[in-house]
């Protein structure tokens, strides 16, 4: 366990530090967050330690209180004082302990021996583990430039030093996740308000959730503070998906939209909100750009017109509209998280966008709220500057709007299998795993074999690293020492939190942070690196003297910073510096200032449109393969309606071939009426091909291997909701 480990709190100083002493000792045992593990006091209390830390099953980053026992972690409770999850740690947080601790876990940095992707691996020493990157890498930058190395992080508290060492060490090319995920929305956002804004959901009356699921895929503080609003406060929700989610069951109503025409739906729901006057004229004139071009560009997309697209009825459209207005400025069009959707997401997303700007609920309560400042200081850097690297990165100008820092990892990956407009010949893969995240998997195990030298930095021997090079042991985060991070939770809170080391690191396992800044060191670049993670969290602090403090006390510093009325005599960062209805920039580059419809392309005869979502045990591609969530959902089903699976003679739980113009699997079909007869669906994860994960190696089928890599045209985000399947009874042989 690290040095200066300052939230350590025993077990009788914690519960006398929030309070619940008495409570305790009432039951024996814990009481934290309602749960008691030992609520009989006939039952000898046990004795832990406890310490604060913020889980890291997925991107939430929800606060927790590990129980140690002996060195071991026996349980993870929430943080009671952890507001922005409301005191909540959900099935993948609970599971966290089984993460730890899984036999599955990466031990010590392993070189392929076979052929890539054959699964032979030789155990080799951490100094030749590094000493072989560094040389790897400087042989890859000297043949190829810089630029020819191409960094690839997750999201992480230490990503930031992924990109830090990219920048330092030349290369441009750095993708995240994001551009798998939520670039589209972003970009949506930003260029109708200037900023990407947060739900203040508690506070609303009307929410409309289209292509979002916040019951199931969570979302911290909005999963619980929709349930919270709907509840206690009357707040009505309405939901459109193609699919009855956890989040539609809970609705007031749910539409079946037909899949890739909410642009329809919206359009129209603009219609009726300028046609019948049903927006606040004061706040609009003042507020925003181009509400009369708006008026004349909405007048041709009617109710009438958008139920045939979206096959919603009319008369519901225009209710709606209706009613949101009435709330209105407590109602919103959820923002949505993950829009890699269609070819159009960006302006699918405008359009939700402006019809926000419509209910003139931008920094109000119940609305959309500005970032607030949290208080951490940068620690700035001067990168070097290399005269020999290509003028961008290798997706520079595929798209007209990208996100610089990250590009888009689809249009990479094609930059990489044709060598255009130069080679990319090494690959460093952080708390990513595009292999089971990013679609058409043939051209991700293309990419992998382009590569000279690929290094992945991972828990656990996923489909990613099963294609590299090296494959080097991280710790979890319940092992590791992180830089403070600064969240904010809607209104809930801005917050920082951090995390120290529960328990000692396992088997070889080294953080990134020691990784990058150990092969700085042999590049000699270790200037950049010349600092320890406590050290850079002190200089994150230093503006914030009562941070360190209240970290200690209660596992999370809260600034009380305004959260309504932040742009009061403030100009938006766009260019009319009001937000915009019309986009001036977009017209400037021939792009639609305004969301034109286009017709999602029709689903072929006896196919289906394949659509992805997610549900609440799993992240993504990660948490399959934990121990206990596995035993929640073993594999993963075709959810096929039973309209549909009759013409294909189909029966519930029956294998089936599902097959793509780019791939195919087999799984068996859940036959559901919560879906339309037009649409499939599958989870994501399965069908591994890395027999390092055990328990989902080969079990159901790979919704990767299936999508196809379209993107959105305007962010480069990837559009995986354009795939059409076959889907065919696999007859036993
Ligand atoms: N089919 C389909 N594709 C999708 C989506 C979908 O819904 N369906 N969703 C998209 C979205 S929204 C996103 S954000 C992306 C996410 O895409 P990814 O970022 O690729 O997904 P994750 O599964 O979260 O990957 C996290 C990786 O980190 C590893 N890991 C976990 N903890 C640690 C740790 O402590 N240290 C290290 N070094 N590694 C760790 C895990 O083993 C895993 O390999 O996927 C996108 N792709
Ligand atoms: N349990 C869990 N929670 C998570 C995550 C996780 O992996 N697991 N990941 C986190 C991350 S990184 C993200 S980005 C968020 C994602 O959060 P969301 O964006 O809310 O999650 P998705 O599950 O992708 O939900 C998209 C929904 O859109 C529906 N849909 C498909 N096509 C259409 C369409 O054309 N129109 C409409 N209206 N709906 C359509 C799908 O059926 C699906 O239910 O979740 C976060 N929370
Ligand atoms: S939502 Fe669940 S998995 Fe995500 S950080 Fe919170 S407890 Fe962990
Ligand atoms: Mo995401």
């Amino acid at each position: 366990m690290s040095e200066g480990r300052e939230l350590k709190i025993s077990r009788r100083s914690f519960f006398k530090a929030t309070g619940l002493a008495a409570a305790a000792s009432l039951s024996g045992g814990t009481v934290l967050g309602g749960l008691a593990p030992q609520a009989c006091a006939a039952v000898a209390a046990p004795e832990w330690e406890s310490h604060f830390s913020a889980c890291d099953m997925c991107f939430n980053k929800c606060g927790l209180v590990a129980r140690v026992q002996q060195g071991r972690v026996v349980k993870l409770d929430p943080n009671p004082k952890f507001s922005k999850s409301r005191g909540m740690l959900c099935a993948r947080g609970n599971a966290g302990v089984a993460q730890l601790y899984d036999p599955d876990r990466l031990k010590y940095p392993l070189l392929r021996a076979g052929k890539r992707g054959e699964g032979k691996w030789k155990r080799i020493p951490w100094d030749e583990a590094l000493a072989m990157t560094a040389e790897k890498m400087q042989e890859i930058r000297t043949k190829y430039t810089p630029c020819g190395y191409l960094f690839s992080a997750g999201a992480d508290m230490q990503s930031a030093f992924v990109s830090r060492f990219a920048e330092v060490f030349g290369s441009f090319n750095v993708t995240s996740h994001e551009s798998l995920c939520l670039i589209s929305n972003n970009r949506a956002y930003l260029d109708t308000f200037g900023e990407v804004p947060f739900a203040d959901v508690i506070n609303s009356k009307y929410v409309l959730m289209v292509g979002a699921n916040r019951f199931e895929a969570l979302v911290t503080p909005d999963s619980m503070d929709l349930m919270t609003a709907m509840r206690e406060k009357g707040c009505k929700l309405v939901v459109l998906d193609p699919r009855y989610t956890k989040t539609a069951a809970l609705a007031d109503e749910w539409h079946p939209i037909r899949p890739g025409t909410d642009m329809a739906f919206m359009l129209a729901v603009i219609n009726v909100i300028i046609s019948e006057k049903l927006y606040d004229a004061e706040w609009m004139a003042e507020k925003t750009f181009g509400l009369d071009q708006l008026a004349g560009h909405v007048s041709q997309y009617t109710p009438a017109w958008a139920a045939a697209e979206c096959g919603i009825p009319a008369d519901d459209i225009v209710r709606i509209a209706r009613e949101m207005a009435a709330a209105a400025p407590q109602s919103m069009i959820y923002p949505g998280r993950r829009t890699s959707d269609y070819e159009d997401s960006t302006q699918i997303r405008r359009s939700f966008a402006i019809a926000n700007a419509l209910l003139a609920n931008w920094d109000r309560p119940g609305g959309l709220l500005a970032a607030r400042a949290v208080g951490l200081k940068g620690v700035p850097y001067d990168p070097p500057w290399y005269d020999d690297n290509p003028p961008d990165r290798v997706d520079a100008g595929l798209v007209p709007m990208m996100f610089e820092h990250e590009g888009s990892f689809v249009l990479t990956r094609d930059a990489v299998l044709k060598g255009e407009p130069y080679p990319l010949k090494g690959w460093f893969v952080y708390k990513t795993n595009p292999m089971a995240t990013a679609p058409n998997r043939a051209k991700t195990i293309a990419m992998a074999e382009q590569m000279d030298f690929t290094v992945v930095v991972d828990i656990a021997m996923t489909d990613t690293a099963h294609m590299a090079d090296l494959v080097l042991p991280a710790p979890s985060y319940l092992e590791r020492l992180d830089p403070a991070s600064g969240l904010q939770g809607s209104s809930a809170c801005a917050c920082v939190v951090v995390r120290d080391p529960v328990v000692n690191a396992l088997y070889e396992s080294r953080p990134v942070f020691d990784i990058l800044k150990d092969v700085a060191g042999r590049l000699d670049l270790g200037e950049y690196f010349d600092f320890t993670i406590e050290e850079y969290r002190t200089r994150q602090f230093a503006e914030l003297p009562d941070a360190m403090e209240a970290l200690r006390r209660d596992g999370v510093y809260y600034n009380p910073s305004k959260v309504y009325g932040l742009y009061e005599g403030k100009a938006h960062k766009t260019l009319s510096q009001k937000i915009e209805l019309f986009n001036q920039r977009y017209a400037d580059m021939g792009l639609d200032p305004m969301p034109v419809y286009t017709a999602p392309a029709k689903v072929p005869n006896n196919q289906f449109r394949l659509v992805v979502g997610r549900n609440a045990y799993f992240t993504h591609g990660s948490t399959q393969n934990n121990a206990l969530l596995h035993e929640l959902m073993p594999e993963n089903t075709l959810w096929l309606h039973p309209d549909a699976a009759q013409t294909l003679g189909i029966a519930d739980g029956e294998l089936v071939e599902v097959a793509s113009s780019v791939g195919r699997g087999e799984l068996k079909a859940s036959l559901t009426k919560g879906i339309r007869t037009d649409t499939v669906y599958m989870l994501t994860g399965f069908g591994a091909i890395s027999p390092g994960l055990t328990r989902i190696h080969n079990v159901g089928a790979s919704i990767s291997a299936l999508l196809d890599d379209k993107v959105d045209a305007i962010s480069g985000n990837a559009a995986l909701h354009t795939t059409f399947v076959t889907v065919t009874r696999k007859v036993a042989s």
